[in-house]
């Protein structure tokens, strides 16, 4: 990163010779995936280049999903895990989400079966008692990278059989009329503990995203109520706004 090897003759706005010269550091391997980076003051010192090129240049590697930062601990090469924007408005899978970028989509599986319910499974699905509930959770990744673990409960009698789920649980309850039509969703920031850390190939504490949807039916009935725990680095989520009157 000496100024004087690669400055010199190079063109364009400095913060894209800097994020130029990044990438090809690490797209000839000298910088493996999960490599920490400098930090944006080192780069600045070793390069003479100002704090704020230094951060707009790894921004932009931030946004092309070349480099994650993670709070706290700085920025790492990005593992290959892919970067998706996710829309807040429309209500679909995961297996959809994967296919419409050219992602393949996979699960593996933690549960799926029928079980007797929790007290806040009771109250989220409004079951009525006696009923059973079927529990699909999943670790959900796109193109072999885990991106999300999710914890599906269902009313038994709208799933009686968990086991025909192997890939997309949308696409089985489709088959039976039984497609989720609505939902309300919840997002909030947390810091992944130990297990979900693991099962998600990051390190304890990095940033994930708890997501509950709660789906239902033309006629209200509940069908899902999901808990779900996302990365943070996987995923950007985007709304689209409308004056209100
Ligand atoms: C989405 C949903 C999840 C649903 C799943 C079905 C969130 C944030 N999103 O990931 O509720 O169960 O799609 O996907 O929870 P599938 O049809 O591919 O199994």
């Amino acid at each position: 990163l000496n100024p004087e090897s690669w400055m010199e003759n190079a063109q364009g706005p400095r913060y894209v010779q800097l994020r130029r010269r990044l990438e090809d550091s690490i797209q000839s391997g000298l910088l493996k995936a999960n490599a920490p980076l400098p930090a944006e003051r080192e780069i600045a010192t070793l390069t003479g280049l100002s704090r704020v090129t230094v951060r707009r240049a790894m921004q932009d590697l931030v946004d092309r999903g070349i480099i994650v930062q993670r709070q706290g601990s700085g920025s790492f090469v990005s593992d290959g895990t892919p970067k998706v924007e996710q829309s807040l408005s429309r209500l679909t899978s995961f297996t959809e989400d994967m296919a419409r970028r050219g992602l393949s989509s996979r699960a593996e599986w933690l549960t799926r079966g029928l079980f007797t319910p929790s007290p806040d499974e009771v109250i989220a699905l409004a079951l009525s008692s006696g009923e059973q509930v079927a529990r699909l959770s999943r670790l959900r990744t796109a193109n072999d990278k885990p991106m999300a673990i999710e914890r599906a409960s269902l009313p038994a009698d709208i799933l009686p059989n968990p086991d025909l789920v192997e890939k997309s649980l949308y696409e089985v309850l489709d088959k039976d009329g039984n497609r989720p039509e609505r939902a309300i969703q919840k997002i909030s920031a947390i810091n992944l503990e130990q297990d979900d850390a693991e099962l998600l190939s990051v390190p304890i504490g990095a940033a994930g995203l708890r997501i509950e949807r709660t789906s239902y039916l033309a006629n209200r009935r509940v069908v899902e109520f999901t808990r779900s725990i996302y990365r943070g680095d996987a995923y950007d989520f985007v709304a689209e706004l409308q004056l209100a009157h």
